[in-house]
């Protein structure tokens, strides 16, 4: 999944921050050219073997200013009707707490308070809802996570390649604790989730990279409905969104250390989705409810599974709008108070409100999303779940309690989006993101007006959901130094 449409000039009034393309790691703010990613988690075993080790490997990871210029190369041979033969092989490199007190001292500078808990603490488990350690893969658990490398390539026998390489020239001074690889689904499928609908469509802007559609009139978006955010939200070292002002420069998040600058937290949760279960749950509550199941599974998600809006298209799919960028992502939820478009509780409005909160407010709660799928395709016959597939969940951001947990702690709080209330009755309780809202003990949920009162209408209906869909299966955090940190202070 790709964040970003390839540069062009920015013509603005703004001042635009000026990133260090060379510094960040690509994954990060553009996203690294996959078709195919392994995800390579290991353990230190030999620190200063490690870190010799590192400082040769360095020139292989790759940096934003690298993503962007074949990205760059990809669409003029598109364009051309013609294939690349570059090497979209790319390398990324992160740690958590433990392996930052592995290479700089347990005296280092303490980072974001989430992160040096990390995602596998009792507190962020009872925090998030997640289910117990116990129920992860006992392979994942099995030892102490010190960091991880993502591979990319165009297939998965390339990036085995590249991962036994690496595995070779790191020898004995790591240990492999897991190694999982995530692919894009074939066919048509292809920049669809397992549950069938496109992902990757709405991603927010970044001041000073990305590219905008008409710099002149909408100086603050890049696509239209694309904001533009201070890229201190997501990196380290640059001015990050003014709290009271949507569009103004805030002041740059703290770092405690300076060799924080040009890196970024990452979050990861390998999520496991049962689709068969998901596909007859969502047939059964239609036929309940007398209403279409692909209507039903739109309004759950806030999206149809082309990706068009059901803010813009409530009641029946529209591929020709989902197809174009320019208006599939160019919407609000502030002119549907009622929810007659869009239920409060659907995925994509639970986990970005838009104009629903205050829109300044909003925009500290963005997160840079660059999942891939893993796992088979169902097979024939596959009525319940027989072979585990899901999403390698990845995002970026600066701070992992503001954006990534406050976003996963409203999908699972009921009563968020406070304040809604019926035409001329009561109040409403939305109930939980029918996709990622997790109950206490994964116990049932509810989501609030999955029939349409569209255009009209009073009908209240309830989805009650016994079962969740999506599991977590193994996380952690990470952080994603800068190439000049790994050249200095952790090597
Ligand atoms: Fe979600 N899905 O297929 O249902 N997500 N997501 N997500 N998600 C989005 O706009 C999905 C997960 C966000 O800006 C789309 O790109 C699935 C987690 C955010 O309008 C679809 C899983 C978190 C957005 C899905 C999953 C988020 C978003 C619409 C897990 C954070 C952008 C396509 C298996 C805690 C919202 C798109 C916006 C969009 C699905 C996980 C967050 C189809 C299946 C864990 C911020």
């Amino acid at each position: 999944m790709l964040k970003h449409s390839a540069a062009a000039p920015m013509a603005t009034s703004v001042r635009q921050p000026r990133l260090n393309l060379d510094e960040i790691q690509g994954d990060v703010l553009w996203g690294l050219q996959k078709n195919a990613e392994a995800f390579v988690f290991f353990k230190i075993q030999n620190i200063s073997l490690f870190k010799q080790w590192l400082r040769q490997f360095l020139q292989h990871i790759t940096n934003t200013r690298q993503v962007q210029y074949r990205d760059l190369i990809l669409r003029r041979y598109r364009q051309m009707g013609r294939k690349t033969r570059q090497s979209l092989y790319g390398l990324n490199l992160g740690f958590t707490w433990h392996g930052l007190n592995a290479l700089v001292g347990i005296r280092r500078p303490g980072l974001d308070p989430s992160f040096e808990e990390g995602a596998d603490s009792p507190g962020t488990i009872a925090r998030l809802n997640d289910p117990p350690k116990s129920r992860w893969l006992p392979k994942f658990t099995s030892d102490r996570i010190d960091g991880v490398f993502l591979i990319t390539g165009p297939d998965p026998p390339s990036v085995t390649f590249h991962f036994n390489k690496l595995l070779n020239f790191f020898g004995t001074s790591v240990k492999l604790v897991y190694s999982e690889m995530g692919t894009t689904r074939p066919g048509a499928e292809r920049g669809h989730e397992h549950f069938g609908f496109l992902d990757g469509i709405s991603q927010p802007g970044i001041r000073g990279l990305t590219s905008q559609s008409n710099a002149i009139r909408e100086p603050d978006e890049g696509l239209p409905g694309q904001d533009l955010l201070w890229p201190g939200e997501f990196v380290f070292g640059y001015p990050a969104q003014d709290p009271q002002d949507p569009t103004k420069e805030g002041p740059p998040p703290e770092t405690a250390a300076p060799w924080m600058r040009n890196g970024s937290y990452m979050v990861f949760r390998r999520l496991e989705q049962k689709v068969p279960e998901f596909r007859r749950f969502v047939v059964e509550q239609a036929a309940r409810l007398g209403m279409d199941s692909e209507l039903l599974a739109a309004r759950m998600i806030g999206r149809w599974k082309s990706g068009a809006a059901v803010e813009l298209a409530p009641l029946r799919d529209d591929p020709r709008l989902a197809g174009d960028k320019k208006r599939n992502n160019d919407f609000g939820f502030g002119d549907d108070p009622f929810q007659r478009r869009c239920p409060y509780a659907a995925h994509i409005r639970k986990v970005y409100t838009r104009d629903d909160l205050d829109e300044a407010e909003a925009q500290r709660h963005r997160i840079l999303r660059a999942g891939i799928p893993f796992g088979p395709e169902v097979a024939p016959g596959e009525t319940t779940t027989k072979r585990g597939r899901g999403l390698m969940f990845v995002c970026y951001q600066t701070s992992i309690e503001r954006q990534f947990e406050y976003i996963q702690r409203q999908a699972n709080d009921p009563a968020f989006v406070g304040g809604k209330r019926r035409p001329g009755s009561g109040a409403v309780t939305p109930g939980f993101d029918p996709i990622i809202g997790q109950a206490e003990g994964a116990g049932v949920r509810t989501m609030d007006e999955p029939y349409p009162n569209y255009p009209a209408g009073s009908r209240r209906t309830t989805l009650t959901i016994p079962k969740h869909f999506v599991e977590l299966t193994a996380a952690a955090y990470f952080f994603m130094p800068s190439i000049t940190a790994l050249r200095t202070v952790l090597t």
